[in-house]
């Protein structure tokens, strides 16, 4: 008697959580791949993140490890614990991994300044080969070229960009194919959720890279929001106009942050902002993915980047449901 007691509290306090919802979890609600930026760390030290992770989504993008300054920090010295810590977990687990990020104007190692643009031109595709080479056959998508364009749809004025010309992008997306000729090739991008100066550039780009024939498949809208700012309600339009291209649509980081301290007022507009994101991707049958950047306010950019700011994410800071949670999974 006293033994089944212990057994069963010992098994209580194991179980991490509740279940979030009567409703089952997230991935369950929907036949788009529901996904979050996961961070190796907590994934391997924190058995109540990885047992919500676990439960409620089919789709893990690494937030930090798979970038080229964690994975290449000096030339040809290479570092891929945490990229293949989460990559193992997926294939332990059964989910699909979205790969982040090949081509990008930050966190690449500093040893690429000193390069000259030949150079830099084939040390790009070596990197994609060696990256996306690693793990053939493992990534369902990769964000290819990640944040190419400011604002008012000008061009970025990166490495990339300033060394290897304007082709760099198709380009990269060429050696991508050639690299994991599996793997749905992406551009990826922020404040581009609604119609705007920023996605009109987007837009127009991925247009010409179909009419050229450069192996795009998809297009990211990385969708990091802020109740402070008025929800981009030309979201679905924006969506739909990038469909038509012929390309699949991936909500790739969402987040919704919040000028701390957060109550219920405020949850309820993050919640709000969470369900029109959800209901703009449904609204678009190539719209295939709906990832978060991180799932609990434990772990979170946002109030490193955004002093003041934060409770961001669907689950609080000791992995229970916000109101953002239960209203895309009432
Ligand atoms: O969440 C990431 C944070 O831990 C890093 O310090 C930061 C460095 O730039 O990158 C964050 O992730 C970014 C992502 O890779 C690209 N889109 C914007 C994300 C938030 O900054």
């Amino acid at each position: 008697m006293f033994a089944r007691l212990a057994v069963a509290t010992v098994a209580l306090l194991l179980v991490p959580v509740v279940p979030a919802s009567a409703a089952g979890p997230l991935k369950d609600r929907t036949n788009r791949y529901v996904g979050s930026a996961v961070a190796a760390q907590p994934l391997n030290s924190e058995a109540d993140y990885r047992s919500v992770l676990t439960r409620e989504f089919d789709s893990v993008t690494p937030e930090n490890e798979m970038k080229w300054a964690v994975v290449e920090p000096n030339r040809g010295q290479f570092n891929w614990s945490g990229a293949d810590a989460i990559v193992n977990y997926a294939r332990q687990n059964g989910k699909s991994v979205r790969g982040h990020t090949l081509v990008w104007h930050s966190q690449y190692p500093g040893w690429l300044n000193n390069l000259g643009s030949s150079e830099l031109r084939s040390v790009v595709q070596q990197h994609i080969n060696t990256e996306m080479g690693r793990y053939r056959g493992r990534i369902r998508a990769w964000d290819v070229v990640n944040e190419m364009f400011n604002e008012d749809g000008s061009r970025r004025q990166s490495i990339f960009q300033q060394r290897m010309g304007d082709n760099y992008v198709a380009d990269a997306f060429r050696w991508a194919r050639a690299a994991d000729p599996s793997a749905k090739l992406y551009i990826n991008d922020y404040n581009t959720e609604g119609v705007n100066a920023k996605s009109n550039a987007l837009y127009n780009l991925v247009r010409t890279l179909k009419q050229q024939g450069v192996p795009i498949d998809g297009v990211g809208i990385q969708t990091h929001l802020s109740i402070q700012y008025g929800f981009p309600t030309s979201m679905r339009q924006n969506l739909e106009r990038l469909a038509a291209l012929g390309v699949d649509i991936a909500i790739t980081e969402a987040d919704v942050r919040i000028p701390l301290p957060a109550d219920s007022t405020k949850l309820n507009t993050q919640a709000n902002y969470y369900k029109q994101v959800w209901d703009a991707c449904h609204a678009v049958s190539r719209c295939v993915e709906f990832t978060t950047w991180g799932f609990t306010d434990r772990h979170s950019w946002v109030p490193g980047t955004f002093p003041g700011e934060g409770a961001a994410c669907l689950f609080d800071t000791n992995l229970r449901p916000k109101p953002a949670y239960t209203r895309i999974n009432p």
